[in-house]
């Protein structure tokens, strides 16, 4: 059946150009993400990695090429499938007036609280919640407590994983964590065993994660592990000296 099951990732020849425009954002990229496996995806700022994410879960459809899951075309499957096992953490972490439960649970007002504590543990952000004023319970947003960038970039990991994705997204979603919590939050997420794919600009993120894909100018110009592109690309060991 054309449903997520495994979250094996794979682009053929993809390009992309968002409607109504003429440049072409993406320009034919091929690779293959098996699951379970953690991939850094690296480039400058206008690269097309946010692009590229955003046609995994259908946000946008593809211009020429074919994006597949589990061996089938994504504009084959069902949207709800498709978005209820991709979970998607965007580059700005989005955060409402309310509960820091109800903000883990939005969008899954069913989840338990056993869900979404274990979600919050894997995110890296129970500690931090157990020492507010009123834990879960304890109101975030204008009336309510101030978290930091890199507390409200843990909820919103938190609000993908209590819903247990087979695909998680995380566009820039550790920029502001120190290497340590990151390294752990990565840890983390393997046990979830979930394909991981993980948006950044920091060398130290792309060392952590199996396999790197380096993208300039909407081109997928080398990936590899942190040892092979050192000694392949002369971009990424510009990168990693800079
Ligand atoms: P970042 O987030 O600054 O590190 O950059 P990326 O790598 O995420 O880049 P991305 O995919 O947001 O943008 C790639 C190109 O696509 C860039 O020329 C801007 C353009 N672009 C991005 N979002 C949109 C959109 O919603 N509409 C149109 N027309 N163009 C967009
Ligand atoms: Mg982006």
């Amino acid at each position: 059946d054309l449903t997520v099951n495994e979250g094996k990732i794979e682009f053929t020849n993809v390009s992309f150009q968002y409607p109504g425009t003429a440049e072409m954002v993406l320009e034919d990229i091929s690779f293959k993400i098996n699951p379970g496996e953690t991939v850094a995806i690296l480039g400058a700022t206008g690269a097309g990695k946010t692009s590229l994410f955003q046609l995994i879960p259908r946000l946008y459809d593809v211009t020429g090429g074919i994006v597949k899951i589990d061996g089938h075309d994504v504009r084959k499957m069902k949207m709800e499938n498709l978005r209820r096992k991709v979970g998607f953490v965007p580059q700005e972490a989005l955060l409402f007036t309310g509960s820091v439960k109800e903000n883990i649970s939005w969008g899954k007002e069913d989840a338990t609280m056993v869900e979404i504590t274990a979600a919050s543990v894997n995110a890296q952000i129970h500690e931090t919640i157990m020492n507010l004023p009123q834990q879960y319970d304890t109101r975030v947003g204008q009336k309510g407590v101030n978290l930091s960038g890199g507390q409200k970039q843990r909820l919103s990991i938190a609000r993908a994983l209590v819903r247990m994705p087979k695909i998680l997204l995380l566009d820039d979603s550790t920029s502001a964590l120190d290497m340590k919590t990151e390294a752990k939050l990565l840890g983390a997420l393997k046990e979830y065993t979930c394909t991981t794919l993980i948006i950044t600009q920091k060398i130290s993120t792309a060392i952590e994660a199996d396999r790197i894909l380096l993208l300039e100018d909407g081109k997928l110009l080398a990936e590899g592990d942190h040892d092979s592109l050192l000694k392949t690309s002369g971009l990424y060991k510009r990168i990693f000296q800079s």
